[in-house]
């Protein structure tokens, strides 16, 4: 049994954390890693984070030497490169590029997510600005038709970091916006993600009920 050398600071409703965890199933390496549950907002922050983390956010990877990573993007290509197996990030050349771009769509989608869930759970009613969150929900629409596209033209075949990515976002999608109905609009997409979200990796990181 390896011994837990990292510390990842995470909550379970969060995707950002969600992606990590995932690609530390995914290459073997959950456990190393020892999972510290934090409850945080960005009115209520964690004295534990902002220790590690001076933006409050997680996930925040404190490593053995003491030294913490952040954000996601950071910390899985850090963790993508403790593994020996192929890597879910490409090293080199076009696909480099291409995946981390997905990738960053999907990050797109939690961005808008996680701004949408502030506004309405913790902004006072009447202070909520339907406009900003119509434009924010018009970001996540947008990412979808990509998505579909990318579906449908078989680019998600490997659970890579876009993938990953991905499926985080649609996993998200569904915990905090259900009456969203996207499976209705992109077909393909739902298709993929029947089959994404049953893998072990996903399964073992679902957010809470
Ligand atoms: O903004 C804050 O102060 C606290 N929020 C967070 O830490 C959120 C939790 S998801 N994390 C991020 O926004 C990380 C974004 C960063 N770019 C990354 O790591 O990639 C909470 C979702 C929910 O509860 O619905």
């Amino acid at each position: 049994m390896p011994s837990k050398n990292m510390t990842l600071f995470y909550s379970p409703a969060s995707p950002f954390a969600r992606k990590v965890i995932v690609l530390l199933q995914e290459t073997g390496q959950l456990p190393t890693v020892e999972l510290f549950d934090v409850k945080l907002s960005p009115v209520s922050p964690s004295g534990e984070v902002i220790a590690r983390n001076p933006s409050g956010k997680i996930p925040a990877l404190e490593l053995a030497n003491g030294e913490t990573l952040h954000d996601s993007r950071v910390i899985l290509d850090y963790l993508d490169h403790q593994h020996s197996g192929e890597p879910l990030i490409p090293r080199e050349g076009p696909s480099r590029w291409q995946r981390l771009t997905l990738a960053s769509l999907a990050d797109a989608i939690l961005d808008a997510g996680v701004l949408i869930r502030y506004e309405t759970f913790l902004r006072p009613e009447e202070l909520h600005w339907q406009t900003w969150l119509g434009a924010q929900q018009e970001k996540i629409e947008r990412a979808l038709a990509e998505f579909e596209t990318q579906a449908d033209t078989g680019q998600l075949q490997r659970f890579d970091i876009a993938s990953i990515g991905i499926a985080c976002a649609l996993g998200y999608l569904d915990f905090r916006q259900p009456q969203l109905g996207w499976r209705e609009r992109y077909a393909r997409l739902a298709s993929w993600y029947a089959d994404a979200s049953q893998r072990e990796s996903m399964l073992n990181s679902q957010p809470p009920a």
